[in-house]
Formats: structure tokens, C-alpha cells, sequence
């Protein structure tokens, strides 16, 4: 099965991953690593950072002559801005004396891990509980998205909201990779793209933050991955986790979600119907293509909420931890919104899962052995 580690800090010298169980024989180019890199760099409302950082991926170990050999695959992502934090973030101790970080935002880690490391300087804390950490994580979603592309399976995002400007939800459940790509704000419905970025500006010059929701739909998937048998091979329950596990997510609804708790049964499932020439087929997908967390053969349907980023420019009250004084929490450079990049980080994170679930289905040291199993259990599917 698919795990990985990730270590690495905001402003230290790089990021890195471990990846291990990718069967052999996967073809990966470090520039199609690169291209999902890319795309999560982007949007409207990103902070000076991103220009600052290239993000390219270095390609340590696990692949020889384009194609993958079944050992760990190690990724170095590094952090360009590093030159210009070397003192503050030296290994040894350092001769320099620096300022401490002790004016905790509300929202932020830095409370919640001052308390916990008996730390007394927050920089301690957020420069891993950064997003930051997301880019390494997304260079091991584009591994994942390769092998998935191997079983016809696509992960796409596109942003609903930000702030209060919503999308028209004509495109609920499909996107358009081309069209979200194009989008500065990730979104399919330009109309509305265009009103988010305002939004944005906005939130921006009054020194504000915005949150939103995007969706994450996995096109392709077949039905029977995931499991019912035990708690934690529930898919609903992984993806959530994945999904949570992204900083700033405060919530995970897989198809209509909050909408089924407040109607009758007979409203609230998808009606399962049978013809000749589509066998099994379905109307609806208000389940987001999972029943007692296996998926049913649907597209899987995942809506996200991400809250707005902690960092104000206009500062909360907050308490000075060294002084005990009412203090503004600490200003620091970061976007007023990322929620285009979350969307990017949402579809690597599910990809990751879904990847797990071919490979425990499946098996396989070679792509070649899991794509025979693959295609032994497709043929068996009744129809
Ligand atoms: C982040 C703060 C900002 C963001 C960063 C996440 O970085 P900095 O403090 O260097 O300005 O740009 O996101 C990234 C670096 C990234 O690659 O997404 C934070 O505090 O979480």
C-alpha cells in the first residue's frame, strides 16, 4: 500500500518526501511534478512568497530511466526564500540574537503549539504547522495522479465560493480542467470568478482574509474500492481525514452531505435503475459516489471548507505570552486567500487515497501485475 512521510520547514532549507509503495514500471518526468507544483502556486490572493519560490521538484531516488522500480521514491522540493532566512533558521546555533514570535494569532497553531512544546518563540511552531508543507505533498499527489491516470481516473477541483460571492452551481459535480486552469481563482464560472476576485481586492486593502468551499470530484473511479469490513478502510472516512488534513479546512461534505440531514429518506438516496444497454445506472448522485464507504461506480464527490487564513493585516486582540499584556497578534507576510491553491492540495490528497485504494485492491510489484488484476475484476463486474 501507498505511504509516505513529509519533513521539511517553511523558511528552511527545502522540503522533502518519502514515498514507498509505487510498483515499478510507472513512467514520471520530473516536469509533470513540476506542472502540478505549478498549478497550486497560483491564484488571486496569493502573498509575496510565491514569487519569491520556483518550486521544482528534485527526483532522488525510486525512478531510473523515466520509470519507477518499486523502491522509495524520495522528492526534494527547495526553498528558494531560504537565503534570506539562513540566521534565523541556522541549524547551529546562532551568533545573532533574534527577536521571538510571542504574540499568538487567533486561529493559527501558534497558541495551541506554544502550550504544547513549552516553546517560549513561536517560529518554533509555524514553520511547519505552515501550508507550505502542502507543496511536497502535492509533488506526491502527482505520483499518485500518474498511476491513476494508468486506470482512466482523473481528479479535478473547481472553487464554489470565496467569501460571500458563490458560483451559480450549474456545474455541480463536473469540471473542466481547462477552464478551472484558466481561472485565477480556480473556477469554472467566470462571472463569478471575476466577482471573487474583487472580493479578494477587497478583503485585501481593509486588511482582511477570505476563506471558501471548493469541490473535488474523482472521475473514472470503478465501483468496489474501499471497504465496509472494518472502520478505518471506510474511503468516506480517508478522504475526509486527507481533506482535514489540509491547514485552514474546517469541514468535508461527500456528495449533498448537510442538504440529506434535513430531508425524508426517499429524497435523500439515489434510486438504483437497470436497461439493457446501460446496465446498472443511477439518475442521481447525492451519495458523491459512496455507500458504506466503497464506491458505487459514480463520479466521487467531495465539498470542502476552507476557513480564511489567520494572518490579518489588521490584527486580532491577542495576549503577549512573555508580558501577559493585551497585545495585535503577529503580523506576518502571507496571502489574503488561498483557496485556489487548497483546491489543487484537495485534489492531490484525494488522489492519494483513491491511489491507495487501487493498490489494496490490486496489488501488484509492477503496474503491469496491478493492471491485470485490474482488468480481470472490470471483466467480472456484472453488467
Ligand atoms: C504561510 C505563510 C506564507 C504563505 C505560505 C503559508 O508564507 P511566508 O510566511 O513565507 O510568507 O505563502 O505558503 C507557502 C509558502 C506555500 O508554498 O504555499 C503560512 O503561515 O501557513
Amino acid at each position: 500500500m501507498l505511504r509516505f512521510l513529509t519533513a521539511g520547514e517553511s523558511h528552511g532549507p527545502g522540503l522533502l518526501a518519502i514515498v514507498e509503495g509505487i510498483p515499478a514500471g510507472l513512467k514520471i518526468k520530473a516536469d509533470e511534478i513540476d506542472r502540478e507544483l505549478a498549478r497550486r502556486k497560483q491564484g488571486h490572493g496569493r502573498g509575496g512568497r510565491m514569487d519569491i519560490e520556483k518550486d521544482k521538484v528534485e527526483i532522488l531516488s525510486g525512478i531510473r530511466h523515466g520509470k519507477t522500480i518499486g523502491t522509495p521514491i524520495s522528492l526534494h522540493i527547495r526553498n528558494l526564500d531560504w537565503k534570506n532566512w539562513r540566521d534565523v533558521m541556522a541549524i547551529e546555533k546562532s551568533v545573532k540574537k533574534h527577536a521571538k514570535l510571542t504574540r499568538p494569532r487567533p486561529g493559527h497553531a501558534d497558541f495551541a503549539g506554544y502550550l504544547k512544546y513549552g516553546f517560549d518563540d513561536i517560529r518554533n511552531v509555524i514553520e511547519r504547522a505552515s501550508a507550505r508543507e502542502t507543496a511536497v505533498r502535492v509533488a506526491v499527489g502527482a505520483i499518485a495522479k500518474l498511476l491513476l491516470e494508468e486506470f482512466n481516473v482523473s481528479v479535478l477541483s473547481n472553487v464554489i465560493s470565496i467569501g460571500e460571492v458563490e458560483t451559480e452551481k450549474l456545474i455541480e459535480g463536473v469540471s473542466d480542467k481547462r477552464k478551472t486552469d484558466n481561472s485565477k481563482v480556480r473556477t469554472i464560472d467566470g462571472k463569478a470568478g471575476r466577482k471573487m476576485m474583487e472580493e479578494i481586492d477587497k478583503a485585501a486593502e481593509q486588511g482582511e482574509t477570505l476563506g471558501g468551499l471548493f469541490e473535488v470530484v474523482v472521475f473514472g473511479v470503478i465501483p468496489g474500492l474501499g471497504n465496509y469490513t472494518q472502520w478505518d478502510k471506510r474511503l468516506d472516512g480517508n478522504l475526509a481525514r486527507a481533506l482535514m488534513s489540509i491547514p485552514a479546512i474546517k469541514g468535508v461534505q461527500i456528495g449533498e452531505g448537510y442538504k440529506l440531514a434535513g430531508v425524508y429518506g426517499s429524497q435523500a438516496h439515489d434510486e438504483l435503475l437497470y436497461s439493457g444497454d446501460n446496465g446498472f445506472f443511477r439518475k442521481t448522485n447525492k451519495a458523491g459516489g459512496l455507500e458504506g464507504g466503497v464506491t458505487n461506480g459514480e463520479p466521487v464527490c467531495m465539498t470542502i471548507a476552507m476557513k480564511p487564513i489567520p494572518t490579518l493585516g489588521r490584527p486580532l486582540k491577542t495576549v503577549d505570552l512573555k508580558t501577559k499584556k493585551e497585545a495585535k497578534a503577529q503580523k506576518e507576510r502571507a496571502d489574503v486567500c488561498a483557496v485556489p491553491s487548497a483546491a489543487v492540495i484537495g485534489e492531490s490528497v484525494v488522489a492519494i487515497e483513491i491511489a491507495n485504494t487501487y493498490l489494496e485492491k490490486f496489488g501488484g510489484d509492477s503496474i503491469a501485475e496491478t493492471k491485470r488484476s485490474h482488468k480481470a475484476y472490470v471483466e467480472a463486474l456484472p453488467s
